[in-house]
């Protein structure tokens, strides 16, 4: 099997979500931490100009975002399955709100001037590179940031409807294995969670705090870390595995020069040639002088898939 490497940090919720996937299949991996914040020559050369975290490289295959990254590891490690049929429309569906909205309200919580001043403890110059970062990333982006007021309402409105379904007494969100959603919940609950000012948010909700325990006890896999340069070398030394062919899009070819972009925020556009295009990925190659030839994989939704010059 080709190793599975992840390039993250620490902080990162939606690398959390995959280090627990990984936990939750017992999987060994190796770890690339990558920088918080542009710029990330290291990753760029993988993706083409992608930037968000986490990414899962295997060999010369580069997958970008966790809804993709999942769906991977899931045909990777079978079991638990996260997609299991009692739970087919439903548990991706959770994910899908957990991972956009209830992720956007989680943000501004963690993100407080308190909470990053406790943070950065001090550090004030690396404070304000994060917040312009993430200011510039979120500029012109079709989905906006929640303000802090809007989020916290939001948010302590879920947990209230997530408290109550828990009390039922299931381990998980759709029974006594996990899907897709209890990691998507998951991961901007433990973003709040983790940050001392804002955990007393949860102090009221006891079956949510169980639920979160039993998920942060699947731990995250069998991790050993390698660079960047050593992880861009096995980019190099490997060739490309590709297990589609074809175009589901009626309007693009195999070998077409595409671009694709995020639709919500962060929508670095990345350039290559088609390669395929199913239901579930749109997969485009692409050279780099340090990482050769890569295949650079996305989920279609929630991207904008189009045929370059367009
Ligand atoms: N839809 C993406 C969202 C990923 C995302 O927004 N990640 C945040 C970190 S948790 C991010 O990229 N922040 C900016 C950065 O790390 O450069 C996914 O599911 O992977």
């Amino acid at each position: 099997m080709t190793d599975i490497i992840l390039h993250h940090y620490p902080m990162s919720p939606f690398a959390e979500k995959i280090r627990t996937i990984l936990g939750a299949k017992q999987l060994a991996w190796k770890s690339v931490i990558i920088p918080r914040i542009m710029p990330k020559p290291d990753v760029v050369a993988l993706t083409g100009g992608y930037r968000k975290t986490p990414i899962l490289q295997m060999g010369a295959n580069i997958i970008c975002d966790t809804a993709l990254i999942a769906r991977k590891l899931n045909a990777l490690a079978p079991m638990p399955d996260l997609y299991p049929a009692h739970a087919a429309m439903s548990a991706p569906a959770i994910a899908a709100w957990a991972d956009s909205l209830l992720f956007n309200s989680a943000v501004p919580l963690a993100f407080t001037p308190e909470v990053l001043a406790q943070t950065f403890a001090g550090r004030e110059a690396e404070m304000q590179a994060f917040v312009a970062d993430r200011v510039a990333m979120r500029k012109d982006a079709p989905m906006p940031r929640v303000s802090a007021h809007d989020a916290r309402n939001n948010f302590i409105l879920w947990l209230g409807k997530l408290e109550r379904e828990l009390a039922i007494g299931s381990t998980y969100l759709f029974g006594n294995s996990p899907t897709i959603a209890d990691f998507s919940v998951y991961h901007p609950l433990w973003f709040v969670a983790t940050k001392p000012l804002a955990g007393e948010l949860f102090k009221d909700y006891p079956n949510v705090r169980r639920w979160m325990a039993g998920v942060k006890a699947l731990g995250h896999g069998n991790s050993t870390e390698i660079s960047s340069t050593e992880a861009l070398a096995i980019a190099k030394d490997t060739k490309i595995k590709l297990d589609g062919e074809g175009s589901a899009l009626p309007d693009l070819e195999p070998g077409d020069t595409i671009v694709v972009a995020p639709t919500d925020y962060g929508i670095d556009p990345v350039q290559g040639r088609l390669v395929y295009c199913n239901d579930v990925e749109v997969v485009l190659a692409r050279e780099d002088e340090r990482a050769g030839k890569v295949a650079v994989h996305f989920p279609r939704l929630n991207y904008s898939i189009k045929k370059a010059g367009l």
